[in-house]
Order: C-alpha cells, then sequence, then structure tokens
C-alpha cells in the first residue's frame, strides 16, 4: 500500500495498490526430427551452425534424433525458435535434404 505524503493526501481512503502481474513469455523447444536419406554429416553441421553446438554435442544430438526419432536443439522464446525453424528448413530445402525442423511449447 502507498502512503500518504503531503504531496498527494489521501483523503482518508486506503487505496491498495495492484499486483504487478508480469507472466514470463513461454518458451519455446526447436525439435530436430529423423529422417532416412539426410546425411549424418550434414545434420551434425546444422547442429553447430544454427543452434552453436559443440561438435561433440552436435553428435550426440544427432545420433539421439536418429535413433530415437526427434530430439531438441535449443529452447527460445516463440519469436527465435520460428527463426531457428525457418531457417533450418529452408537451409535444408536448399540443399536437397529432407530434414525438418518444429517447434513444441515447452
Ligand atoms: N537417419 C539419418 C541417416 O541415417 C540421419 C539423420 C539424423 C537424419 C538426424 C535426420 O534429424 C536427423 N542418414
Amino acid at each position: 500500500m502507498s502512503r500518504p505524503s503531503e504531496r498527494e493526501p489521501d483523503h482518508g481512503l486506503a487505496v491498495e495498490e495492484g499486483k504487478p502481474r508480469l507472466k514470463r513469455p513461454p518458451l519455446y523447444n526447436v525439435i530436430l526430427l529423423n529422417d532416412d536419406f539426410t546425411p549424418m554429416e550434414f545434420v551434425v553441421h546444422v547442429l553447430e551452425y544454427f543452434f552453436g553446438l559443440s561438435r561433440e554435442n552436435s553428435v550426440r544430438v544427432m545420433l539421439h534424433v536418429h535413433t530415437r526419432g526427434k530430439g531438441v536443439c535449443g529452447c527460445f522464446s516463440r519469436e527465435i525458435a520460428e527463426t531457428k525453424v525457418e531457417q533450418v528448413n529452408e537451409y535444408s530445402r536448399e540443399n536437397n535434404h529432407p530434414l525438418l525442423c518444429t517447434m513444441e511449447k515447452v
């Protein structure tokens, strides 16, 4: 509650301040999907180039996707996740690979 002051007299009214209702923006996992045709080396390169993963982590994520069907490349705000998905899908298309990237709310 704000206190009365000489500049802002309260005229005897007790006024409760509203709670600051700030919510953190939702986060999205960017997901890579497995397919039978994209070369493993291309997937590793995508993970290094677009997601800044080390070679070691890129190989780990690629093998996870290869064996489990899908895997998380990173976690971002909606706008950043959308941009990564578009960039990866466009890059894969340009290189004639069927690799697909998508996103899921965390
Ligand atoms: N399954 C692919 C192969 O055997 C490799 C691969 C891994 C493709 C991950 C896509 O997201 C992917 N060449």
